[in-house]
């Protein structure tokens, strides 16, 4: 196989991490874009820190001549852009910052590889968020998003990240770019971050056995346990966008498992995988409902089936399991 080069941003988050290592198992140097911290965040990528193909990049989405440098310096083949303010919940509570990050940084980058790189294709981390309140419905009353559905977004982040996704449209077809987008639905893992719903359950499952099941073990907060999510393993979804990025054309593509479960299916599940029961351990607090819910997101993963040849490989229980393990 040949060489080549990537550019990921994104690298301490969840899918930064998976994805650098598929790239690196697949022989591509990986330009490993993370902003500046006063902390180390590189928990999720130690064990590739060694490797001379990863090589580590000071880059803030939001500093357009940063972005310039980086693109012109090293004109990758592929462009990842993962990084995001990705937490629904905080995008109503800072939604500027969340427009700055996921819809002018992503002009940003647009933009950058426009002048200095317009051979490289790029990948933009679209949301199954976009969809908001909407869905299509067959015939037999089952209800699902696909490409062809309306998007109708439910938050500051859905707002901002279908910004994007329409900038991206704009320079595929106006400026002949090779750019697409993922509009992935949830995907989860053990990398998970700790503020978003499965890993707050499993984080907190973990961390009651290890107290030794202490009877002063706080309870477990949640809010709204009636929504439902078309859950998937982050692995499978991180595979899909390198695939996106070895077809002919650009498309955007829906990714997702076809299965939809609420909050409390995964909350009984979890718990009921290691004998605890939920309704002794959990608190419903008003305070974690958002201003504006998306009650019901289930994918129609057809056309990646069947233009990607791409299907997930980790069902619901598998992943519940494999963050239980970990
Ligand atoms: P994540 O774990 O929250 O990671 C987000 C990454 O973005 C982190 O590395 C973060 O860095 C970085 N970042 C944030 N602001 C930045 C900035 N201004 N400049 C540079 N980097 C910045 O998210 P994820 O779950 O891996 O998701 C990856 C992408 O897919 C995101 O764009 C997300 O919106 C999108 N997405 C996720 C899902 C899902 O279910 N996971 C579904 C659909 C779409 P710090 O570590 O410094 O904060
Ligand atoms: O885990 P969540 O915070 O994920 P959400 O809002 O669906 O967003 C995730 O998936 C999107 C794709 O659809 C991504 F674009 C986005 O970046 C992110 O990765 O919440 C899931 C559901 C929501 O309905 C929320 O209201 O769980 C409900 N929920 C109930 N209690 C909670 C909690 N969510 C969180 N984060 N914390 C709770 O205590």
């Amino acid at each position: 196989m040949t060489k080549k080069t990537a550019i990921v941003t994104g690298i301490t988050g969840q899918d930064g991490s998976y994805l650098s290592e598929l790239l690196l198992q697949s022989n591509y140097t990986v330009i490993a874009c993370r902003r500046r911290s006063s902390t180390n965040n590189l928990e999720r990528v130690t064990h590739l820190l060694d490797d001379p193909n990863f090589i580590l990049t000071e880059f803030d989405l939001t500093d357009p001549s940063g972005v310039y440098q980086t693109i012109q310096k090293y004109q990758p083949d592929e462009f990842y852009n993962l990084a995001a303010q990705s937490h629904v919940g905080t995008s109503f509570k800072q939604p500027s910052t969340t427009f700055e990050i996921n819809t002018v940084g992503v002009t940003n980058i647009l933009e950058g590889i426009r002048h200095y790189s317009p051979h490289t294709k790029l990948y933009q981390a679209s949301t199954s968020e976009m969809f908001g309140r909407n869905y299509s419905t067959e015939t037999d009353g089952k209800r699902y998003q696909n490409e062809k559905t309306e998007m109708l977004p439910q938050s500051p982040y859905g707002i901002a990240k279908l910004a994007a996704h329409n900038m991206v449209e704009i320079y595929r077809s106006g400026y002949n770019l090779f750019a697409c987008c993922g509009i992935l639905f949830n995907h989860e893992s053990p990398r998970r971050g700790e503020n978003f719903v499965t890993q707050k359950i499993v984080k907190w499952i973990k961390d009651y056995i290890a107290s030794g099941k202490s009877p002063d073990f706080p309870k477990l907060k949640l809010g709204n346990l009636a929504a439902h999510r078309d859950w998937g393993h982050a692995k499978d979804y991180v595979r899909a966008m390198w695939m996106m990025l070895q077809q002919e054309t650009p498309k955007d593509y829906v990714i997702a498992t076809g299965e939809t479960h609420s909050v409390q299916e995964f909350l009984d599940l979890a718990f009921k995988s290691v004998q605890l029961n939920p309704e002794d351990h959990v608190e419903i607090d008003p305070d974690l409902f958002r201003p504006a819910e998306v009650e019901y997101l289930c994918g129609d993963p057809t056309f990646a089936n069947n233009d990607l040849g791409w299907n997930p490989q980790v069902s619901f229980k598998g992943l519940i399991q494999d963050m239980l393990e970990s």
